[in-house]
């Protein structure tokens, strides 16, 4: 974490080796698959969506609110994981803003099964799969080592050293094919991975490196590179000269991109891969196509090194607002629903700040506890050491 601390970011002028492209990076091309435009209006099936289709046929009217009522929630627990690092509570927060369509449309396809690696910003997809919010904020606050017991959720840990969940999550889904949890049939057995990283991410070596192997091992894993169009102050043009979602033809799987502020194709399409993913076919790779609206973490000023236009053009493509659209303009939700669910994350915002605020330091054993499964002389002396060191305050 310490390395956005020294993130080029605060000391990079936009105007000094970077040019906003011409082109417009609000576009995803004719191959984005969108079910919703942002306008929050339903898109005609195209030879592009249609094969996705019917993954939302099964999605009802309750099953929608309930998907705008997560995307709700997450930002609001994000609004507060900002705030609480901006008061002092949180060593960092990195903002999830703009992606809640991406992490909720994934999330929501998994299973219970399914594991997740993510990086570290997948506060929508850890809301998704059962994960306390506050169990991140334990994080970002530094009073445990990594905040939850990956195995009760299926939801690996954050990993901030970019692109090596790419690896761990390969190497699982190899395993839960050696495992014979992959193609039986029985929806309850079969298993997928979801590997998560960023667009900067898939210049990693890490990265291609788990691509060859999942590749090769027709693991079961899908690939979702969130391509929020900036990896802290380096835009896409300086990561990649074609779109990630079409590097996957190379290592001889499919890759879709996908509008990632619209949460029903975000569904509709990660739900089709897990699919192909548990059966046996293998792997995917999905672009989701969608927008950092904040700052990279608590710790970055975008303002050094991007244009307000371009954050504006993206605010019109809000995920809430068009999804909240939709479904007024469908009679399933009114102005009072909202007002009530905006009520309810206002209350989840209170429990999980008052929690932060009452987490109580760890026992300086603790920092020792894990680095082992079993005793360790070595380390057992260190802490002996500091234990001593400590006591030296006690005056
Ligand atoms: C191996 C490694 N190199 C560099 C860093 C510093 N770093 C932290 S976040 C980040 C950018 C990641 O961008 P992206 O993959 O697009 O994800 P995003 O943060 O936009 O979600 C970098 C370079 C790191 N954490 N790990």
């Amino acid at each position: 974490m310490s390395d956005d601390e020294v993130a080029p970011s605060s000391t990079a002028p936009v105007t000094q080796d970077h040019q906003p492209p011409e082109r417009d990076i609000t576009d995803g091309g004719p191959d984005m698959v969108q079910f919703l435009a942002a306008d929050g209006t339903r898109v005609e099936l195209t030879a592009t969506n249609e094969p996705y289709a019917a993954y939302l046929e099964d999605v009802d009217q309750a099953a929608m609110k309930d998907m705008l009522r997560d995307l709700i929630m997450v930002r609001r627990v994000d609004a507060e994981g900002f705030a609480l690092q901006r008061q002092g509570e949180l060593g960092l927060w990195p903002s999830l803003l703009g992606q809640e369509a991406a992490q909720v449309g994934a999330g929501r396809a998994m299973r219970p099964q399914d594991y997740a690696f993510p990086g570290y910003r997948e506060h929508g997809v850890a809301w998704c799969k059962g994960v306390p919010p506050e169990n991140l904020l334990g994080m970002f606050r530094g009073v445990n080592h990594g905040g939850w017991d990956s195995n009760e959720n299926n939801f690996h840990l954050y990993t901030i050293v970019i692109g090596n969940q790419m690896l761990h999550a390969v190497g699982y889904a190899m395993g839960a094919a050696r495992d014979g949890d992959v193609g039986t049939g029985d929806p309850d057995r079969d298993t997928a991975v979801m590997a998560f990283t960023g667009d900067g991410g898939t210049a990693q070596g890490d990265f291609n490196e788990s691509l060859v192997f999942a590749s090769v091992t027709n693991a079961p894993v899908v690939f979702y590179v969130q391509n929020n169009h900036w990896a802290i102050s380096e835009p896409n043009d300086r990561q990649f000269t074609i779109p990630p979602y079409r590097r996957a033809d190379g290592f001889g799987f499919p890759g879709i991109r996908v509008d990632g502020n619209d949460v029903l194709a975000s569904y509709a399409v990660t739900r089709h891969a897990l699919e192909r993913a548990r059966s046996g076919q293998g792997p995917t790779l999905i672009e989701a196509f969608t927008y950092r609206m904040g700052a990279h973490t608590t710790s970055d000023d975008p303002t050094k090194y991007r244009i307000s236009a371009e954050v504006d053009a993206w605010k019109a493509k809000d995920p809430i607002d068009r999804m909240t659209a939709y479904l007024t303009s469908e009679g399933v939700i009114d102005d009072a629903w909202v007002e009530q669910t905006e009520g309810e994350a206002d209350q989840l915002a209170a429990r999980i700040r008052k929690a932060c605020q009452t987490m109580p330091d760890p026992p300086h054993e603790e920092m020792f506890a894990h680095v082992y499964a079993e005793p360790h002389t070595l380390i057992e002396r260190e802490s002996a050491l500091f234990a001593d060191y400590q006591a030296g305050f006690e005056d």
